[in-house]
């Protein structure tokens, strides 16, 4: 979204029309306002009204199917997680942890979101769950999120009523996909201990907007310099309420923890 950045209030706006006190909506863009104008070549946000504008009817577009999304799985009785993070943090592989402790249990199906290739999708498959493959690169542009028109498109393939969880596997990326609600009941993501104790607080809107945090690869640990009480401190700094779960996808450590958040 460059420096056009969307408020909690559903508004767009821009960086040079910035009114004061409303700086702690995007702290860790840069503040053009006060330094460097002679920096990077900005001639292509000499239009940023029209930006503004197009920009808002994406987001009323999308919160539009994100609300109508959730009207459909909430009639099928289906509750439904939006997986977030970084590539390779571990989603995928949590996820397998996940069918195979719910098997039995619950009825999950899971939408995959990749930019391209079926790789992950196939990888859940044959763990009793329906899976519907969403590659943004076949339609959606190659986006690097998924939105709630896509998700729509991926439930159309799925049998609703025979489900009682939607996992939705995002694109893997810290950034983007936390600007638009897919039509989910929760947001969750995966923090792998490999990507360092700073994360919540340089990518702090995906940081800020989740239910609840899987601090991935814990099993690493003695290998690694990651200050566990830092990361910790640093995600309280961003979001307080956030649950968090230590969790290691390859051991099966904390991932009974997860499956109990998810099933309450
Ligand atoms: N040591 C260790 N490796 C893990 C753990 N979880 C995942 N991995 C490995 O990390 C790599 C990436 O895991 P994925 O599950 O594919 O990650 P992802 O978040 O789905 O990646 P994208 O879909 O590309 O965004 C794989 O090689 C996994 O085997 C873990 O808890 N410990
Ligand atoms: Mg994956």
């Amino acid at each position: 979204m460059g420096r056009f950045h969307r408020h909690d209030d559903g508004t767009v706006h821009s960086h040079e029309h910035d009114e004061p006190g409303h700086h702690h909506h995007h702290e860790h863009e840069p503040d053009h306002a006060h330094h460097h104008d002679d920096v990077g070549d900005h001639s292509g946000y000499q239009t940023g009204l029209e930006r503004i504008e197009v920009l808002e009817a994406i987001f009323a577009e999308n919160d539009h199917a994100a609300l109508h999304n959730r009207e459909a799985l909430d009639a099928a009785g289906v509750a439904a997680v939006n997986l977030m993070s970084s590539p390779g943090s571990g989603k995928t592989t949590l996820l397998v942890r996940t069918l195979e402790a719910l098997a039995g249990k619950k009825r999950v199906g899971i939408v995959e979101g990749d930019i391209e290739t079926a790789l992950d999708a196939d990888k859940l498959r044959g763990l009793a769950a329906q899976v519907s493959l969403l590659n943004t690169g076949a339609g959606f542009g190659g986006e690097c999120h998924l939105d709630a028109p896509m998700v729509a498109h991926a439930l159309r393939k799925l049998r609703l009523d025979e489900l009682d969880l939607l996992l939705i596997e995002n694109v893997g990326n810290l950034v983007c996909p936390a600007e638009f609600d897919v039509g989910a009941h929760r947001r969750a993501m995966v923090a792998s201990v490999t990507e360092g104790e700073d994360k919540p607080l340089k990518y702090p809107v995906m940081f800020r907007t989740v239910d609840v945090v899987v601090v991935n690869k814990i099993d690493l640990l003695p290998y690694l310099d990651f200050d566990m009480e830092l990361f910790l401190a640093n995600l309280r700094q961003v979001n307080p309420g956030a649950a968090v779960i230590q969790a290691s996808a390859k051991t099966g450590a904390g991932v009974q923890e997860w499956v109990k958040w998810l099933v309450g």
